[in-house]
């Protein structure tokens, strides 16, 4: 059975339920503001910043769009419990999480009257945060880029809704309106994309970051980190080549946390593609052309409707 849940573009207010991920080093206020406003949650990456250029970014992305906003603070950062505080006292209408629980901070954000949106990769979690009163909650599958967890989207997305009442939003693997509508189907209320906003034309990432995602297929990212319990999916390179073989002897966390360090930047800014930390989900496979923001969201859109009115007549088997 279907259950109700509140909806989420009446509790974001916005006009489609498509979020845009807060991706370190890419996710910069002129990307979250061109998603604002072609009526999307753009979403500032917190995770890249130091407390003083969020505010700044805060500042920046006020100036372009009147239309509601997110940042996402990465729950390893240093700077995350400063960044919480930053965002409370902006008034930012919505905080993602991702990379851990964000239990300590939901009260001190509710208060705010910010909408909390973690990200969850298990149902206990997400019921645990449920509990604790968060808005809706992103159930991110291991398809997607970056930092992930160990379910795939096709059991992570119904399971999370199964356990839960608030608004789910489906992320990992998603890049158009196939996976939009496969979202709606597993039981989530909207979407959250990372990897398809990069090839987009408002999205500041180096030229050779979005090279390589659309003439990528679906078998060219790789995870890595497995083995110390922080897995990261991102394109095979030397880089990742490398972190491979100091997984297989046996180096230690922090040894390998070095040779990532500074890896993300290298490839988002300098497009450094053979050394630098590409991370990408495997829907990097599915995207093929550059768009503008607009243009993007209005042809997923399209493409749902379309997908949505022959899947109706589908039902004689
Ligand atoms: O956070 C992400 N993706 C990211 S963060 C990032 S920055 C980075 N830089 C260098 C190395 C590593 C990361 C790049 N990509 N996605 C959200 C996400 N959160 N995916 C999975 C989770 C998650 C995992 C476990 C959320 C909660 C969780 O809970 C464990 C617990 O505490 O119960």
């Amino acid at each position: 059975m279907r259950q109700e849940r509140p909806s989420l573009t009446k509790l974001l207010e916005i006009k489609y339920p498509i979020l845009q991920g807060g991706m370190a080093w890419v996710a910069d206020h002129t990307l979250a503001a061109a998603v604002s406003n072609a009526g999307g949650l753009g979403i500032i990456a917190g995770g890249s910043l130091t407390s003083e250029e969020l505010l700044a970014e805060i500042h920046e992305v006020r100036k372009l769009t009147s239309n509601p906003f997110g940042v996402n603070i990465m729950l390893l950062s240093p700077f995350a419990e400063e960044q919480m505080e930053i965002v409370r006292k902006e008034k930012v209408p919505v905080v993602t999480t991702g990379a851990g629980s964000p239990s300590r901070f939901i009260d001190g954000l509710k208060s705010a009257g910010t909408k909390v949106i973690p990200v969850v990769a298990s149902a206990g979690l997400a019921k645990r945060l449920e509990k604790q009163g968060v808005d809706a909650v992103i159930a991110e599958g291991m398809e997607a880029g970056g930092h992930i967890g160990k379910v795939t989207s096709m059991v992570l997305i119904p399971a999370v809704a199964s356990a839960t009442q608030i608004p789910v939003v489906a992320a990992g693997g998603i890049a158009d309106g196939r996976g939009f509508v496969a979202s709606l189907a597993l039981g989530a209320s909207g979407v959250q994309m990372g990897t398809r906003f990069i090839c987009t034309s408002d999205c500041s990432a180096h030229i050779r970051y979005k090279e390589k995602i659309l003439s990528s297929n679906e078998l060219d990212t790789v995870v890595t980190g497995n083995a110390n319990g922080h897995p990261v999916r991102a394109f095979r390179n030397r880089l990742t080549r490398y972190i491979e073989e100091l997984e297989k002897r046996g180096e230690r966390f922090e040894e390998i946390e070095k040779v990532a360090v500074g890896a993300l930047k290298r490839a988002a800014k300098e497009g450094d593609v053979i050394s630098g930390s590409l991370m990408a989900g495997q829907s990097s496979g599915l995207i093929k052309e550059v768009l503008s923001v607009s243009e993007l969201i209005e042809s997923i859109i399209e493409e749902a409707e379309e997908i949505i009115g022959h899947l109706g007549g589908m039902t004689k088997w």
